[in-house]
């Protein structure tokens, strides 16, 4: 009997541990519904032969359905560059537009593989949200903008007005910090989406409208006559802006900011749209040709691929274009001048920088 206990036991208890590990590893499957078995988001857009990208569909130059009823922007062209980089074709993408408050729990969900919707880079939304930022395309910074008929100047001179503000937004914490922290007295109107929130500062329900100063610009240059509106001169935060994907994604991530970086690089090396072809023949130096994913004066081509194809910035510059052309594209006509601000390139005295293709 003792002998039979000694043998049954360890016996029970491998059956246990298969039928716990077999209801785990189904779990696991059954779970992540948009992400392949592996887990990898990079391999379920290969699988899909799709990207599905997290975007705003209301914001003119960063996001926005346009009169064709396709999405267009300068976070959409990032959309479509790693589009262009994964499936060699920037039009494989199903975007999915989301309000401010929606945005983080949809990427957690699987509901989308990446969020381009010009999202600030936070320590505690990196902290909290399950979530990493990739790389910002575009340093942004809190602005105010008030109708000019009012006389209001400054933050100081807004004492006991009320101001139109997004919900879980990061402009919904600075407001309060600077009004607050200053003992500035103010009432913050709050909204879901931005037609509402226009409609409530159009009418005269608040004083002030503030979101990102790249925003403000956007929603100025779409009033009928804009110059009945300031945007005040203070920046009240940093916003840097840019892509993220899910935590633990590291493949994907990668691609995802060795693309962007990659647009960087181009811009610097002077490849564009136009020339790209020609530079991918004949690259003018080593550093040209990994970017480019072919060999330098007749050596091998380098295998830069980050698991997908060598020369996949060919196919992001040749169909989206460098960070310069995707900027002059949709943020110069907002009056968004790249001269002199963050915006510029390195060697311009800005932060667009990439670190080296090697
Ligand atoms: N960058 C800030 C603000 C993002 C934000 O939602 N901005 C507003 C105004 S620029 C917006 O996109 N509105 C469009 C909408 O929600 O309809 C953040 O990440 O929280």
């Amino acid at each position: 009997m003792f002998f039979l206990r000694k043998k049954l036991v360890p016996l029970m208890v491998l059956v246990m541990a298969i039928f716990i590990f077999a209801a785990c590893s189904s779990e696991d499957e059954s779970s992540g519904a948009s992400n392949s078995s592996s887990g990898s988001t990079l391999t379920t857009i290969l699988e899909r032969g799709e990207l599905v990208c997290g975007v705003n569909d209301n914001l003119t130059g960063f996001g926005v359905v346009n009169s064709a009823g396709e999405f267009e922007g300068f976070d959409i062209d990032f959309c479509k560059a790693v589009a262009a980089a994964i499936l060699g074709d920037s039009s494989k993408v199903e975007y999915v537009p989301l309000t401010a408050s929606a945005r983080f729990e949809a990427l957690a969900a699987n509901e989308i593989d990446l969020l381009i919707r010009n999202t600030t880079w936070t320590a505690s939304r990196d902290r909290d949200l399950g979530n990493d930022f990739t790389v910002p395309t575009f340093y942004d910074g809190q602005g105010m903008m008030v109708k000019a008929s009012s006389g209001y100047d400054s933050i100081e001179s807004m004492a006991g007005t009320t101001v139109c503000v997004l919900q879980g937004t990061t402009t919904e914490l600075n407001l309060d910090d600077r009004f607050a922290t200053n003992g500035i007295p103010y009432t913050p109107l709050t909204f879901e989406t931005n037609d509402p929130l226009q409609a409530a500062y159009e009418e005269g329900r608040c004083d002030g409208w503030t979101t990102d100063k790249s925003g403000l610009a956007s929603k100025r240059a779409g009033f009928s006559n804009p110059n009945d509106h300031v945007v005040l001169a203070e920046t009240l935060s940093k916003e840097p802006l840019g892509p993220l994907t899910r935590d633990n994604d590291s493949e994907f991530y990668d691609v995802v900011q060795w693309v962007v970086f990659g647009m960087m690089q181009a811009e610097e090396s002077g490849i564009s749209s136009s020339n790209v072809s020609s530079m991918a023949s004949s690259p003018s130096d080593p550093g040209m040709a990994r970017l480019l994913g072919v060999g330098f004066d007749g050596g091998e081509a380098p295998d830069f691929s980050f698991g997908i194809e060598a020369d996949f910035m060919q196919n992001v510059i040749s169909q989206v274009g460098n960070y310069g052309e995707v900027y002059d594209r949709h943020l110069v006509p907002l009056g968004l001048t790249r001269e002199g601000s963050l915006n510029a390139q390195w060697t311009d005295g800005g932060l667009i920088y990439a670190p080296p293709f090697r």
